[in-house]
């Protein structure tokens, strides 16, 4: 049975978004499609925070989702925190285009995303390689422009 799930992203100024997740089965990669408007063209981090919590706007979506304790990096690095899925790129129109596979999260079981928290950022992650602390737990990727719990869809 294919798992399903959506997000819809808000956050205080323009910026709106809609990803939707897809996984085969609970050991496949999820696959992750959708756009993000309203940014400014570019690099924006994009993440799985913690917790599915926006009684304080997206601050209250704790950090990224780091279930073992790993360093923050880049999508591609076998030690990361499992929310972290690098950047999406904004074009001229403002609009990112997501088109993301990735083999670490998962719509089920105790790791599940489900219930927690997307967010788009200011600004590009640095994926781990910024040189600096703030760079091995956040990627330097500013302030969170919009965010969203991950849901249920049928
Ligand atoms: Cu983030
Ligand atoms: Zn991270």
């Amino acid at each position: 049975m294919v798992l399903k799930a959506v997000c819809v992203l808000k956050g205080a100024g323009d910026v709106t978004g809609t990803v939707f997740f897809e996984q085969e089965s609970g050991s496949d990669p999820v696959k992750l499609t959708g756009e993000i408007a309203g940014l400014a063209p570019g690099e924006h981090g994009f993440h799985v925070h913690a917790f599915g919590d926006n009684t304080n706007g997206c601050t209250s979506a704790g950090p990224h989702f780091n279930p073992h304790n790993k360093p923050h990096a880049g999508p591609k690095d076998e030690d990361r925190h499992v929310g972290d899925l690098g950047n999406v790129t904004a074009g001229a129109d403002n609009v990112a285009k997501i088109k993301i596979t990735d083999k670490m999260l998962t719509l089920t079981g105790p790791l599940s995303i489900v219930g927690r928290t997307m967010v788009i950022h200011e600004k590009a992650d640095d994926l781990g390689k910024g040189g600096n602390d703030e760079s091995l737990k956040t990627g330097n990727a500013g302030a969170r422009l919009a965010c969203g719990v991950i849901g249920i869809t049928q």
